[in-house]
């Protein structure tokens, strides 16, 4: 595409809402009297953003969780919460019993989600699709983090004819914003601390009801009300139960506990 085509293109959204953006940013630059000096500065540093490829990353710090404000309105369904840079589409379709994709030795204690899926009127969704991505035990999301295998700990699969689904992984870590990049630095220089609570991701879809994008979190983390991105949602935090006799017969060594966590999402129906 030629650039006059893309501009051609552009969706008059996008111009209505940059317009707004550059007016905003020309009351800071007054108010703060912003030095030419200054102005570069600001330049050079999106620009090392961009160039670091952190500009999601810096966007769903600062801002994701209001672009999910915007759009929420209480509706009776679980609540949203952002998506955030790095969910990636087409996950694996997994076959039951449901296991996210992780290596042999990925960092993290074994995790069973377990949960329902259900419309607003009660019903259980059957063949809803839970589309899941996480962080393993250290933290790293795979397609972001060097040395962790394609699609791992990223996951598709469906709801049973009652509305349940069951999926095994491991505990996500807190995630840390990278301390190196640039906006660690700016993370720093606002006096700011870098983590984000352990968290799951999932989008949720059914043919007759409407997709719903959110994320679970975990009682007792001690990043729930200090969230770098400020995303934590009450509703949306769940007991994570440490399960020493586990009754399926599977191998658990002493010293590596599992837990497990259950959730129920209700859908609203398409509008
Ligand atoms: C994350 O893992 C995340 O979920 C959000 C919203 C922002 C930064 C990193
Ligand atoms: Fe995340």
């Amino acid at each position: 595409m030629t650039t006059d085509q893309a501009t051609q293109t552009l969706n008059p959204r996008v111009a209505e809402v940059f317009s707004d953006m550059l007016e905003a940013v020309a009351t800071v630059i007054q108010k703060r009297s912003v030095t030419y000096e200054e102005y570069r500065e600001v330049g050079g540093f999106l620009e090392e953003v961009a160039k670091q490829g952190e500009l999601p990353l810096l966007m769903d710090v600062f801002l994701g969780v209001v672009v999910d404000d915007a759009n929420y309105t209480a509706n009776g369904g679980t609540e949203s919460n952002v998506e955030g840079p790095f969910y990636i589409p087409d996950a694996p379709i997994l076959q039951p019993p449901y296991a996210l994709p992780r290596r042999g030795n990925e960092p993290g204690e074994p995790l069973v989600m377990s949960g329902t899926v259900r419309g607003l009127d009660g019903k259980p969704l059957t063949g809803a699709m839970l589309d899941m991505w996480q962080a393993n035990g250290a933290g790293e999301y795979s397609h972001f983090h060097p040395g962790v295998p394609e699609f791992n700990m990223r996951g598709r699969f469906t709801t049973d004819s009652e509305g349940r689904f069951e999926v095994r992984t491991v505990v996500p870590a807190a995630y840390e914003i990278p301390k190196q990049g640039p906006t660690g630095r700016l993370l720093n220089a606002l006096g700011r601390q870098f983590f984000r609570p352990a968290h799951l991701h999932v989008k949720l879809s059914h043919p007759s009801y409407q997709s719903l994008t959110t994320q679970i979190y975990f009682e007792g983390d001690a990043y729930l009300h200090s969230d770098v991105a400020g995303a934590v949602k009450d509703e949306l935090v769940v007991a994570l139960q440490k399960d020493d006799a586990r009754s399926n017969g599977e191998q658990q060594a002493l010293d590596s506990p599992s837990y497990t966590c259950s959730c129920s999402f209700v859908l609203q129906p398409q509008a």
